[in-house]
């Protein structure tokens, strides 16, 4: 299993940018998709106090989620680039 842990959206193009950067990094991840319905999303939002996507949990940082696109891509960026 690996460390990082993505809740995502395969439509979602912020999700999609948060893929790519990923996948440019060279980073392997667990990713839960979510439901469409955002009332569905409750393992998402016990988890992260939200229900939009894409969030990652990283085990390197402080809080350990990340919960917007650009916080997600720097930090990646940051940290493994
Ligand atoms: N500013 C956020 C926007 C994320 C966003 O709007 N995600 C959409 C799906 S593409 C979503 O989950 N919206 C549900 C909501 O905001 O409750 C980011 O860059 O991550």
């Amino acid at each position: 299993m690996s460390d990082l842990e993505l809740y995502d959206r395969r439509d979602c193009p912020y999700s999609k940018r948060v893929r790519s950067k990923l996948s440019e990094l060279d980073l392997a991840y667990d990713e839960t998709v979510v439901p469409d319905k955002h009332t569905d999303r409750e393992e998402l939002h016990e988890r992260t106090g939200q229900r939009s996507v894409p969030a990652l949990f990283d085990p390197a940082t402080e809080s350990g989620w990340l919960t917007d696109s650009d916080e997600i891509v720097a930090h990646l960026e940051r940290t493994y680039g």
